[in-house]
């Protein structure tokens, strides 16, 4: 086993948005986040304001600028709302923060305490993909309520059955695919786990490819998309004019009971793909006995995958901000460890419907 950053989880992903506070709102009563910690005038921060929202082991932070001079403002007023930082746990962000520079990562800051009443953190950060970077942070002795800076500011969401991130996948363009798939590899250690070409992800219209980085214990997970060529606008495409730059495409979002946490967030307003309903007349012959009722699985218009593994059932939402650009995917994996390859020419079917109601083809 190789983890040369010595790698522990995804620690939290950092969305920068528009209106935090309303953002909050929509994890908190659409996916049922629990709002955990708060920084912003009140707190003393007075150039952002953000909230902690948490289910699980799901950690996300929302920001937004206060000060305009602040970076976030210009982040959204280029991007829109997306995903700014990945945020990984390691050993020693000192210790990673050199081994990945010393790889061929570009440094974003160099380690430094980050110190509050609470204690202290060591927190580093390294570019990837468009302006989306990697932070890497450890503990020295801090015991506050997430990280040094944020007060607690506990409100309960009523949970959905969200566990953790599963995979987090990124858009790059034409041609960068490779390289950023061996930015993965050299500099965190990850081995190329599945590659899917555009003979797997086509549609008669457009396509796309991707590759599927992984750590060597299959914690996490970073797929890289690139647009390939077809008769119409790639649906990469359309993310990369909307987004302005490469960055992240969708946040998949592990649960035990689909069917349970695909109700829920339904319930909630959370909007979904849907595939035609003739997918349902052939998934049976497809992937044969499941434990659950299709009849349910094809009402909420869940997915269904299978390998020589097991299967897997998912389903995407629609983009959660007025850009077409991040959304999320709900998956639960019963043995399988893939993506979903048999569900790509259904669902691209139906992510060109969108595109096509947007005008974008
Ligand atoms: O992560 C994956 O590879 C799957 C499939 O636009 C996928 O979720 C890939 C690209 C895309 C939507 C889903
Ligand atoms: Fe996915």
């Amino acid at each position: 086993m190789q983890n040369p950053l010595k790698l522990k989880k995804i620690h939290h992903v950092e969305f920068w948005v528009g209106n935090a506070k309303q953002a909050a709102y929509y994890y908190r009563k659409g996916f049922g986040f629990n709002q955990l910690a708060y920084r912003g005038l009140e707190t003393g921060s007075r150039d952002v304001a953000s909230y902690v929202l948490q289910q699980n082991k799901c950690n996300f932070v929302l920001t937004t600028a206060i000060n305009p001079e602040h970076p976030a403002a210009d982040h959204v007023r280029r991007h829109g709302d997306g995903v700014k930082d990945i945020a990984l746990h390691v050993e020693d962000a000192d210790f990673a923060f050199e081994e990945a520079v010393k790889r061929g990562a570009k440094a974003v800051f160099e380690p430094k305490d980050v110190i509050d009443n609470y204690g202290t953190v060591r927190w580093a950060a390294v570019h990837t993909y468009g302006e989306t970077i990697h932070s890497f942070i450890s503990y020295k002795n801090y015991g506050g309520p997430f990280l040094p800076g944020f007060q607690s500011a506990i409100v309960p969401g009523e949970e959905t059955g969200i566990l953790l991130v599963d995979h987090m996948v990124g858009n790059v363009e034409l041609g960068k695919m490779n390289a950023w798939a061996d930015f993965y590899h050299d500099v965190f250690g990850f081995h190329r786990f599945i590659s899917f070409d555009d003979k797997d992800i086509s549609t008669e219209y457009s396509a796309l490819m991707s590759i599927v980085m992984s750590d060597d214990s299959y914690f996490v997970k970073f797929p890289i998309n690139e647009p390939a060529p077809g008769k119409r606008k790639s649906q990469i495409d359309e993310y990369l004019e909307a987004y302005g730059s490469p960055g992240v495409q969708h946040i998949a979002l592990r649960v035990t009971d689909v069917i349970e946490t695909v109700s829920k967030l339904q319930k909630n307003g959370i909007e979904f793909l849907r595939v035609p309903d003739s997918y349902y007349d052939i998934v049976q012959e497809r992937v044969g006995p499941i434990d659950e009722p299709i009849e349910k699985i094809k009402q909420l218009g869940i997915l269904i995958d299978k390998d020589d593994e097991g299967y897997l059932l998912q389903i995407f939402s629609k983009p959660v901000e007025d850009r077409p650009t991040v959304f999320f995917e709900i998956i639960q994996r019963k043995g399988s460890r893939g993506f979903g390859k048999g569900n790509f020419k259904a669902l691209f079917e139906a992510l060109e419907l969108e595109q096509a109601r947007r005008g974008n083809l």
